[in-house]
């Protein structure tokens, strides 16, 4: 299949310069150069530097207060565009943030096409918080939240949350574990990724997500920060106790080959120094060089005309 990363240079759904700047940086390297098989996109995002300010409008009668939430939605509208039509070619997207707010843009790209994808969500955080439970205002430990219609204003619900599981959560609001255990949302915590138990994790994703033997496709949502803080540094909300990357090679081997498109968030160089920047930008570049060679290995059994 052929890869088509969007980039997506916005952080205002968070507090910290940074992540507007990695889709830029990215698109700079001699190694993602557009090639057969790989083309790239930089999406036109609206105020890409973070904005604090709590909007204060009205709309359907609740009170926005999340931070910067006209942005966040204005540029999710691009980019659900984007991601749509890019699935509408049979082109696998990788959108690369920016922050995790970008999940509101293109999970609803994602679920125009295919409504009922399955979503893999690896991260440190649920990122499940609604404006009631937040306790930070920011829109990228929401996207969860506004998906799966736990916003009183969302217009359109698209991810039920029988379709989710979670890798690697270890940070949360009580209000956001209530909701997982509540829902009976698996979640596999960073102690059980191992590389040995795959073949288990595997069988019991597969028995939670098509209980009927039959399979839909896969979006990842990978947030950086799922990552241990010891391996990757470069991310505004870092935590330690996380997935080891080569957890990550094995969990991306094993669940691309079924997926048709993924997030890539919350990379932020302004966060690590000197070697330590070095080594992160070697793993992204580790990383992506892996995912977009096992996209293009990738059998061609999801296309967006034969699906059901
Ligand atoms: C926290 C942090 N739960 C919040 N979330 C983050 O602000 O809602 N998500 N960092 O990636
Ligand atoms: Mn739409
Ligand atoms: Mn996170
Ligand atoms: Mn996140």
């Amino acid at each position: 299949r052929h890869a088509h990363i969007l980039g997506y240079p916005f952080a205002g759904g968070q507090g910290r310069q940074g992540p507007e700047l990695s889709p830029g940086w990215l698109f700079e390297q001699p190694w993602i150069q557009p090639r057969d098989g790989l083309t790239l996109e930089m999406i036109d995002v609206s105020n890409p530097s973070s904005n604090i300010t709590p909007d204060k409008s009205i709309v359907h009668g609740h009170r926005f207060g999340q931070k910067n939430w006209n942005n966040v939605l204005h540029s999710c509208q691009k980019l659900e565009e984007a991601t749509e039509s890019t699935l509408l070619k049979d082109h696998f997207p990788i959108v690369f943030g920016g922050d995790h707010s970008q999940g509101i843009g293109s999970i609803n790209g994602l679920k125009n096409v295919y409504p009922d994808a399955r979503v893999l969500w690896v991260d440190a955080h649920i990122d499940a918080n609604t404006p009631l439970s937040t306790p930070s205002g920011n829109v990228h430990g929401c996207p969860v939240g506004y998906l799966s219609g736990l916003f009183p204003y969302v217009k359109k619900p698209v991810l039920s949350l029988k379709h989710l599981i979670y890798f690697g959560i270890r940070s949360w609001e009580p209000e956001e574990k209530q909701l997982v255990d509540d829902n009976q949302i698996p979640w596999f915590r960073s102690e059980d990724c191992l590389v040995e138990r795959m073949d288990e994790i595997k069988a019991s994703v597969e028995a939670h997500m098509f209980p009927d033997g039959v399979k839909v496709p896969y979006w990842i949502s990978f947030d950086i920060d799922g990552v241990d803080y010891h391996e990757f540094q470069s991310t505004g909300t870092p935590e330690s106790l996380g997935l080891t990357i080569k957890f990550m090679l094995k969990f991306l081997e094993v669940f691309l080959p079924e997926s048709v498109g993924m997030d890539f968030t919350e990379v932020n160089f302004l966060m690590s120094q000197g070697e330590q920047t070095e080594k992160d930008k070697e793993t992204i570049k580790f990383l992506l060089e892996y995912i977009i060679d096992k996209i293009h290995q990738q059998d061609f059994k999801y296309n967006h005309s034969n699906y059901p």
